[in-house]
């Protein structure tokens, strides 16, 4: 069966961004593929992260991934960390990447272009992200637009490796919806919607109370010109609730245009706020229960015994066809 395999970082508050972005196409793919799903926590601490809450949000990111719909019984769901051959496999993809091809990946370029200080894991990480991805011989990787350089990358390594060593991993392919696969910032509608850049005035979190929600989208920045349509580069405001509203209602876009074509953008604001409302509301509380349950530990205990020994099996052909240890 082919598989299918995505990660959310529990770097901060997931979004409605991550829920559109990352973990509703893997809900709708769950019954068709063998899916998988982790916490990449590795992955959290390129940037500092404080110790207690990392901790906390590791739990929360899999209680809601289950509270959004992820079905335990028709996922493995574990825990980065716990497994070591991803770090291993890592190591042997740094080997195979050129300084070059690393040094191209938007975000470490992003951060030192503004003169940031970046430790190496945040330059490596795509490394990381394609050992993630080839030890479990992913063919799909569902992912916003952001990451669609990172699964390039991993192809790139599969490839490069294959030519090399022999068939030995599938070479994944991106999984980007068709419509969210960039939710907006609201305050800044022309940057993505993120967890982790400090302010979130204009992110939706999963976990924010209603009235929090329909503030920020009551606030949410638009144009003055008062006449609701589709056009992302005149209108990113406008544009960018649309779209929330025709990811959330499993409406198209034209679709959406045409129930609102009529309203002014206060009414239309309050429309996309009842959507996110009924969704995140409905989310928060499963979350409850799952986080309230021992459910968890079990799930993870089950996700992790069958991810670690799919991964070693893979690290073991690979280390044997590169020539380390006794393999
Ligand atoms: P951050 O929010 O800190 O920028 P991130 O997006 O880099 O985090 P994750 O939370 O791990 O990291 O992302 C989870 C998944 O959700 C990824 O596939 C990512 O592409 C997707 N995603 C995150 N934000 C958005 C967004 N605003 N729009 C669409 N997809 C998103
Ligand atoms: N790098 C991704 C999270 C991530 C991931 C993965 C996504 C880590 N490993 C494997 C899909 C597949 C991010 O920053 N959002």
């Amino acid at each position: 069966m082919k598989r299918i395999l995505t990660g959310l970082k529990p770097s901060g508050e997931l979004t409605l961004g991550s829920l559109i972005g990352g973990i509703k196409q893997s809900i709708l793919y769950q019954d068709k593929y063998d899916s998988f799903i982790f916490v990449p926590d590795l992955h959290a601490i390129t940037v500092p992260q404080d110790t207690v809450l990392l901790k906390e949000r590791i739990k929360k990111n899999v209680a809601l991934y289950l509270a959004c719909g992820i079905d335990p019984n028709k996922n493995t769901i574990y825990i980065q960390s716990e497994n070591l051959y991803h770090t291993n496999l890592s190591w042997i993809l740094e080997c195979h990447t050129y300084m070059g091809e690393a040094s191209r990946m938007t975000q470490y370029k992003d951060k030192t272009s503004k003169g940031e200080i970046v430790s190496v894991g945040l330059f490596t990480y795509p490394i990381l992200m394609a050992a993630d991805i080839l030890l479990y011989d992913t063919l799909y990787v569902p992912v916003g637009i952001d990451q669609k350089q990172h699964v390039e990358l991993a192809r790139d390594l599969a490839t490069r490796f294959n030519n090399k060593y022999g068939d030995t991993f599938i070479v994944p392919e991106p999984l980007i919806p068709k419509i969210g696969a960039k939710i907006m910032d609201l305050q800044n509608p022309t940057k993505k919607m993120s967890k982790s850049d400090g302010d979130t005035k204009g992110s939706i979190l999963l976990l924010d109370n209603e009235d929090v929600i329909r503030k920020k989208i009551m606030s949410a920045v638009t144009d003055s010109d008062n006449k609701v349509y589709y056009d992302m580069e005149n209108k990113p405001g406008i544009s960018n609730l649309l779209t929330i509203y025709s990811a959330l209602s499993n409406k198209t876009i034209k679709e959406v245009e045409e129930l609102f074509k009529e309203y002014n953008y206060g009414n239309l604001k309050k429309e996309v706020a009842n959507i996110v409302v009924a969704t995140l509301m409905d989310i928060q509380k499963k979350y409850q229960e799952y986080l309230n349950s021992e459910i968890i530990e079990e799930i993870l205990n089950n996700g992790n015994k069958k991810a670690s020994e799919i991964a070693k099996t893979k690290y073991e052909i690979v280390a044997k066809k590169i020539g380390l240890g006794r393999f």
